[in-house]
């Protein structure tokens, strides 16, 4: 054989195995553990922040708004609770569910509401109202806010109807009393000398007339001791006393009494 053409073969079986490589890929797995991340509570007000309660029966709503975030993203967190107020309020029970606020949710953070109705009596005094968050490994972040309630003092009274009284006779009728603020009530005797005798005693009354007659106020009085109380929904009746001097033209007579309460 001629070199010349064994060159040319060799040659040519090199651009053969150079033209086809075998090509295999290999695949590599790739692993990463991305821990998870406790919900926090990065803020929790309460609005109004100071609240006057409105009178018995009657409650009084609050708005509990708390933020809420989750570095794994908000729609990690599973649920937020309002955990504990503090002082416990009675008639309001914990926990209590709050409500996701619809589109509040972005990237890692969330709103969250909860109303709270506070009853009529609910003590004045600050509050402290703790929120807990849960995600869904089940781990926990809480955060507080605060709100006050002021001092309500509040009454209803019902009318006094002596009814049909003689000349020189005398009768007793009550006023019902009831305590419709958070605040006990009390009535002050201004120099503890009775009620009606200083303008500032927490029971005055005017003289009762009929026309141009009139029968005066001394002819009035009260039994109600000064050192009684009356508390938050509670009633009492206070008695009053008419003495119609004879004399006494006939006719419906109608006068006022005015009660002042005075936190007890
Ligand atoms: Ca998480
Ligand atoms: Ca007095
Ligand atoms: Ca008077």
């Amino acid at each position: 054989m001629n070199t010349k053409i064994v060159a040319v073969l060799m040659a040519s079986l090199i651009a053969m195995v150079v033209a086809v490589p075998m090509v295999i890929s290999e695949e590599a797995t790739m692993t990463a553990t991305v821990g998870n991340v406790a919900p926090e509570v990065t803020s929790v007000s309460v609005s109004p922040d100071s609240v006057t309660l409105n009178t018995c029966p009657d409650t009084t709503s609050i708005t509990v708004t708390a933020t809420v975030s989750d570095a794994n993203g908000y729609e990690d967190i599973t649920d937020v609770n309002i955990t504990s107020i503090n002082p416990a309020i009675t008639g309001v029970s914990t926990p209590i569910p709050m409500t996701y606020v619809s589109g509040s949710g972005s990237g890692n953070t969330a709103t969250y509401t909860a109303t709270i109705d506070l009853p009529c009596c609910t003590t004045a005094g600050n509050y402290t109202v703790t929120v807990e968050a849960k995600d869904n490994a089940g781990e926990n972040g809480t955060g507080t806010g605060t709100f006050t309630v002021q001092l309500t003092v509040a009454i209803t009274v019902t009318d006094v109807d002596f009814g049909s009284v003689a000349p020189g006779g005398s009768s007793t009728a009550s006023s019902t009393v009831t305590c419709v603020g958070n605040a006990a009530v009390k009535f002050v005797d201004v120099s503890s000398d009775g009620y009606d005798i200083e303008d500032d005693d927490g029971i005055v009354w005017s003289d009762m007339t009929s026309g141009t007659n009139a029968i005066a106020d001394d002819n009035i009085g009260t039994s109600w001791s000064p050192a009684t109380t009356i508390s938050c929904n509670d009633s009492a009746s206070v008695p009053f006393t008419l003495n119609v001097p004879a004399g006494t033209a006939s006719g419906t007579y109608t006068g006022t009494i005015t009660f002042t309460p005075s936190e007890a």
